[in-house]
């Protein structure tokens, strides 16, 4: 395959053209956060079109009765409001695959709370998309200010079946940065082409393999010029290998010629640095 792929690399680049891309939509697959922990984040996805979606995710939890969460907005972010004119813009529709029972949404400056409540003593499973919202970038917003974060049971607890309190083995992993990028742009300069492939392979000789959230604070001892640890990852496994460099190449062939490729290589998406 390394053979194979560094053939490729050589043909291409003897016949070397830059592509600029001209991206219109694209679509994120989360890398997820590693641990068995009861807990909730926030998943930022860019739809298909170019609109901002963040999907409020629950992963770990035992079943639920009632429960709140708090749902910070940095300052790069502005909610859109829902297609039902909601202002609050938190969105949970009943073609939702989860059931809210009854819920309330407040808000207090950037800040958004849900309080949500069934009278199922089994509780729900509500592992999954809790509930989304669109976003929209501010005229301030950089990675630093475009963060979400959700927190549990601040005020309105976090209850079990029989209204048993599991607030305290919930955790809420914290956004600390959001980072656009392209998917497998590895030296960062915002085209896709044969450089990229090339600086995947060099890095990964001898078989290394990196994964994307241990070097989400050490990526640019490896890719100096990446816009996140997450850009050379070309088909989005949450690793990054010799097959990234593949995709990344067969891509660059396929656009050089007016093709569509059959990966994500190229389109935009969002990497969200977590505590
Ligand atoms: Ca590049
Ligand atoms: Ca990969």
């Amino acid at each position: 395959m390394k053979k194979t792929c560094k053939k490729i690399i050589s043909m291409i680049v003897s016949v070397y053209i830059v592509l600029m891309l001209f991206v219109t939509c694209s679509f994120y697959r989360a890398y997820a956060i590693p641990g068995s922990d009861p807990r909730i984040y926030v998943d930022i996805v860019y739809e298909n079109g170019g609109t901002i979606r963040a999907d409020v995710i629950v992963e770990n939890m035992p079943n639920i009765r009632t429960g709140a969460f708090y749902l910070n907005v940095g300052a790069g972010w502005t909610i859109l409001p829902n297609n039902h004119g909601n202002t609050k813009g938190l969105r949970i529709d009943s073609d939702d695959t989860i059931n809210l029972g009854q819920y309330s949404i407040a808000e207090n400056g950037t800040g958004r709370f849900l309080v949500f409540l069934n009278t199922d003593d089994n509780g729900y499973d509500y592992n999954g998309r809790l509930c989304y919202f669109h976003i929209e970038r501010t005229s301030i917003n950089n990675p630093m200010n475009s963060t979400l974060n959700c927190t549990f049971g601040d005020s309105g607890g976090l209850y079990g079946v029989n209204f048993v309190d599991i607030t305290n083995q919930a955790v809420n992993p914290v956004m600390l940065s959001s980072y656009e990028y392209l998917i497998g742009d590895a030296d960062g300069n915002g085209i896709i082409d044969a450089r990229d492939a090339t600086k995947i392979l060099t890095a990964t000789t001898n078989l290394t393999i990196y994964n994307v959230y241990s070097i989400r604070n050490s990526y640019t001892s490896i890719f100096p010029d990446a816009a996140c640890a997450a850009a050379p990852d070309g088909n989005e496994d949450g690793v990054i290998d010799s097959s990234d460099a593949t995709v990344v190449m067969q891509a660059y062939m396929a656009m050089s010629v007016g093709n569509t490729p059959s990966s994500k290589v190229g389109q935009i998406a969002i990497y969200e640095v977590f505590q």
